[in-house]
């Protein structure tokens, strides 16, 4: 495996690339331009830059988080096919500067969703949580502004505050929409991106759903192993793969992790890992934790076994992690608790390698 960083760039993320190479059993950075709007191409210069970067401190960037799908692919408006166009040309253009795995998702308006950026824990620190009771009786502008106003300042994926501004045209536009519309909308564009993925060696990683259920009526095509059976069936490629998010899928305690990394691994699928580890107190009451096992749900031995099973060689990261030791920074993205969870699931991987045989 690959064990990789979420980095935004010298421009937006005040970790620095030499403070990622310390962290013990670190290989590269996981990248993305974020000057670029959503939808138009990615040129090849600024990625080739991020990569000298990267190589000037030991690290590799071979893959990318998120190229982000415009809402007009989601919503299957007739401009949908230049901005597919557009996504093709950013995939040939990744792939010349060395990418090799693409993240994506489809989720329509909004990325991810959190009622708390920072609920303290009992030990002082804080994480990012999501009760679906703060939810009822909010509109999704309330919960945009929330967001957004406790951001810390950072501009957060998928909460760009100028394109919220246009949040009650978009609910229009998806009114009426189900599972099934929004699934057609994705096999058209995995049909058209696809081939050409595969013809230039990247990956694609189709991120679940954050959380995994329908938020504010809007449907949901990537929640569990129905869906992902649906969508690995739609382009039979191993350039139609999927990232598996065990903090995403973990929040429905249904989806059994360890299974889902098996099936989908024997199939090749598998082209990107998020791992972080969370605490469910009830059906879509969820904190985010630690990533040791015992703080939460999930059992991080047996995802990293079953990681091991399928001889998983690809890019793995520690997902979220607290804030602890006073830093102030992204929700969900400072460097301490990622390096601390980084280094967890190396020490859990370098034991299971050592009982099991090397890989
Ligand atoms: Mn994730």
């Amino acid at each position: 495996m690959r064990m990789t960083f979420r980095w935004y760039g010298e421009k937006d993320d005040k970790i620095t690339l030499q403070e990622i190479q310390q962290i013990p059993g670190m290989d590269g950075i996981v990248g993305a331009l974020f000057d670029v709007p959503v939808g138009a191409a990615w040129p090849v210069e600024p990625l080739m830059a991020i990569r000298k970067q990267a190589e000037a401190h030991h690290l590799v960037f071979k893959d990318l988080e998120s190229i982000n799908v415009h809402e007009d692919i989601k919503l299957g408006l007739p401009s949908r096919d230049q901005y597919i166009e557009n996504y093709i040309m950013s995939l040939r253009n990744a792939a010349k500067a060395g990418i090799e795995m693409v993240c994506y998702n489809f989720m329509p308006v909004f990325d991810w969703t959190r009622t708390d950026l920072a609920k303290p824990l009992y030990n002082g620190s804080t994480v990012l949580s999501y009760d679906y009771h703060l939810i009822a009786g909010k509109t999704p502008q309330d919960m945009a502004k929330e967001i957004i106003d406790n951001s810390n300042g950072f501009i957060l994926p998928g909460w760009e505050p100028e394109r919220l501004t246009e949040l009650s045209s978009l609910f229009e536009q998806y009114a009426g929409m189900d599972e099934d519309g929004l699934r057609r909308n994705l096999e058209y564009f995995l049909k058209a991106v696809v081939p050409v993925a595969e013809e230039c060696g990247i990956k694609m990683a189709i991120h679940p759903d954050d959380p995994p259920i329908s938020v504010f009526g809007l449907p949901r095509i990537v929640k569990n192993e129905k869906d992902l059976d649906k969508i690995a069936a739609m382009v039979d490629s191993e350039s139609n793969g999927f990232t598996i998010c065990t903090g995403s899928l973990g929040s429905n305690l249904q989806n059994d992790i360890p299974h889902i990394i098996r099936k989908f691994g024997k199939q090749k699928r598998i082209n990107f890992m998020h791992v972080r580890n969370i605490q469910v107190h009830e059906p879509w009451v969820f904190n985010e934790v630690a990533h040791k096992s015992k703080y939460g749900s999930l059992d991080m031995f047996e995802i990293m076994k079953a990681l091991y099973d399928i001889d998983f060689d690809g890019p793995i990261r520690p997902d979220h992690g607290r804030m602890i030791w006073d830093e102030e920074g992204r929700p969900g993205y400072g460097l301490f608790d990622r390096a601390l969870g980084a280094n967890y699931l190396c020490g859990l991987w370098d034991a299971i390698c050592r009982i099991c045989g090397q890989k």
